[in-house]
Formats: structure tokens, sequence, C-alpha cells
């Protein structure tokens, strides 16, 4: 037999996880499905003269792409099919969308169709992030209070990187496990058991570019990664662009990804309900843990679906780095 046949895929892997949840199981089989079909298109994308803008701009101000609109009309399609999924918050859509005769549903997903969308001019690395809440109850349409949330009440949170090889990453809280899409079976194997984000070495990841834009404090915890002086160990830098491959290289090696917010943009870029949030959710599963540089991002309550926050997340000892560092000012 060989090791491939040996491996379990998703669907296999699912019940344990979810105490045999079944509804969802479904909702991260969708997140499967969408992200097999999205990896096609990134595939396609030069060939079919899908790499540019739409010439629209989203909620947040930003260019679209062909892609974004095509990955956010993926997931969409998906869970207009997953009955127990009542709404989904979108970076690409302003308002909550309602799954038409999903009013029972006991799940709202929210989710980043293609984070990182910039890299495929490069044929650089992109992703979809996802974090998953059940509603207090069901039964009626899903109003904007209930999409303002805490990420530690995501019941499930995960991302797909579409890299080399496409992976899913998921945990449903108990722990965290990476999935290889196989070509030739079509499905998500398990790679990688219960992952663990080492600690005491990796490196350090985020725009220095920026530098001169970040309030002193800040500063000075970059330059302390850059050269040792407040980590155990200088830092190398690695810097993507994109935030699922950022974190998929700290979760696996170690070390820690930042976007600061910035004097003038004291939030940052990145957003609380469908970035920051599902990826803080699996750096905790894996020992890990994600700040807001003062409070760990899980505790916030997003006042609005698109609220943005400053990210620091990695291995626990460089987050508590950086907030004993914001805290001396
Ligand atoms: P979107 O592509 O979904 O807008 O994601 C934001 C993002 O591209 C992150 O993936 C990435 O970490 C960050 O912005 C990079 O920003 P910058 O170019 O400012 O460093």
């Amino acid at each position: 037999m060989s090791a491939k046949s040996k491996r379990r895929s998703l669907s296999e892997h699912l019940p344990g996880e979810t105490d045999g949840d079944a509804e969802l199981q479904a909702i991260m089989r969708g997140f499967a499905v969408a992200g097999r079909r999205i990896a096609i298109e990134i595939t396609r994308a030069g060939l079919q003269g899908n790499l540019g803008y739409t010439g629209e701009v989203n909620v947040q101000d930003e260019e679209v792409r062909a892609l974004d609109l095509i990955s956010n009309d993926i997931v969409a399609g998906v869970f207009a099919g997953v009955e127990s999924v009542a709404a989904m918050a979108s970076e690409e859509l302003e308002h909550i969308h309602h799954f038409v005769g999903h009013e029972s549903g006991s799940y709202i997903i929210f989710h980043d169709p293609l984070d990182g969308s910039g890299n495929v001019d490069i044929n650089g690395s992109m992703g979809t992030i996802f974090g998953v809440h059940k509603r207090k109850s069901a039964g009626s349409a899903v109003d904007s209070d209930e999409c303002c949330v805490k990420g530690e009440d995501q019941v499930a949170a995960g991302y797909i990187l579409y890299g080399p090889a496409a992976l899913l990453v998921y945990s449903c809280g108990k722990s965290a496990c990476a999935f290889t899409f196989d070509p030739e079976t079509e499905s998500f194997l398990l790679t990688h058991e219960n992952i663990r984000i080492p600690t005491g070495k990796g490196s350090y990841a985020v725009n220095e570019a920026n530098t001169g834009n970040w309030d002193p404090a800040v500063q000075d915890l970059v330059a302390g990664f850059k050269t040792g002086s407040l980590s155990d160990g200088k830092r190398s830098a690695r810097y993507v662009g994109a935030l699922v491959a950022d974190f998929h290289r700290t979760l696996i090696q170690g070390g820690i990804y930042m976007y600061p917010g910035e004097v003038k943009k004291p939030r940052g870029k990145l957003r609380l309900l469908y970035e920051a949030a599902p990826l803080g959710f699996i750096a905790e599963v894996a020992g890990g843990k994600a700040s807001d540089g003062k409070r760990s991002i899980k505790e916030l309550l997003a006042s609005d679906l698109h609220e943005r926050v400053p990210l620091f997340i990695g291995a626990a000892s460089d987050v508590d780095t950086v907030e004993a560092r914001i805290a001396r000012g």
C-alpha cells in the first residue's frame, strides 16, 4: 500500500474533530470544494484573461480583481447548497449575503475569498480565509447585529493556501491539521496532524516599507526582532505579501507575522472578522497567540463587518514580546 493511499481524507478526518456534527462537517467540505474550484481558476487565470482588475472598487476602497469576484461567486455558489449556512459575510460584499431558504440554518460564515490576490500577477501564493460562527437562535433572517461577534465565538476556522500545492488547514477547536490537495484523487489528504507552532525561532514578517508610519514603540520592536535585542536570537525577515502564505510559514516554522497600525491609520489594514479572527483561532489551537498589540484578537467585539485591526500573530513567546514592548510605550 502506498503512503498516499494510507492518508486520511478530509471527509474521514472530520467526524472526530466535530464530535459528529454533520452540519459543521458539511461546511468544512464546502470550503474544500470551493478551494478546489478557486485553485483551478487561479491556475487558468492567465490563459482566460482573468489576471486584471474589474474596474470596480470594493467597500474597502480597494480595486477589485476579476479573480476576487470569481472566488467570491464560487464560495457563494457552494454554500447556496449547504442549508445549515444561513448567511455569509465576505470581504467582497458590503453587506451580509443571505442564502434564500436557509433561514433556519444554524451557522454564519465569514470569509476573504481570495486574500493576497495581488500575487496573481507574479504567479505567487494566495489564499482563502474563513471563520464559522454558530447562531444563538436560528429561524429568522440574519441581521447585522448577529454579525458583530468576537473571535472567541468561532466554532471553526481555517484557510486554503494556493501555493505550489493547494493546502487546506482547519480546526474545530481540538487540533489544527493540514490537508494537501492530491490532483490524482482530487481530494485533500491529511499531511500535517496536530500542528504546533515552534517557539524561539522562525522569521519575522512585516512590510518594512511602512516603518516611517509606525509609532516609535512599534519601530523599536521590529528592530528588536531584526537585531535580536528583544527576541531570543536574531531573526531573518520573510514577506510574501499574502497573509495566508505568511501565516502558514509562521505556523509551520515559528516566528511572527505583523501588520501594525500606523500613526495616521491606527487600525492598520487587515480585517478582524474574516482575516485576523480565523487565523487567530488556528494560531491558538496550535499553541500560538494573536494580538492587536494590547489584547487578544479573540476578545475584540466587531462593531462593523469590515472592521480593521492591527495584527501580531505567531509563536506565543513572540506575541508576548510584542505586547510587553508596546505596553512600555
Ligand atoms: P487582500 O488581498 O485580501 O486585500 O489582503 C490584504 C493583504 O494583501 C494581505 O494578504 C497581506 O498580508 C497584506 O495585504 C499585504 O499588504 P501590504 O502590501 O501593505 O504589505
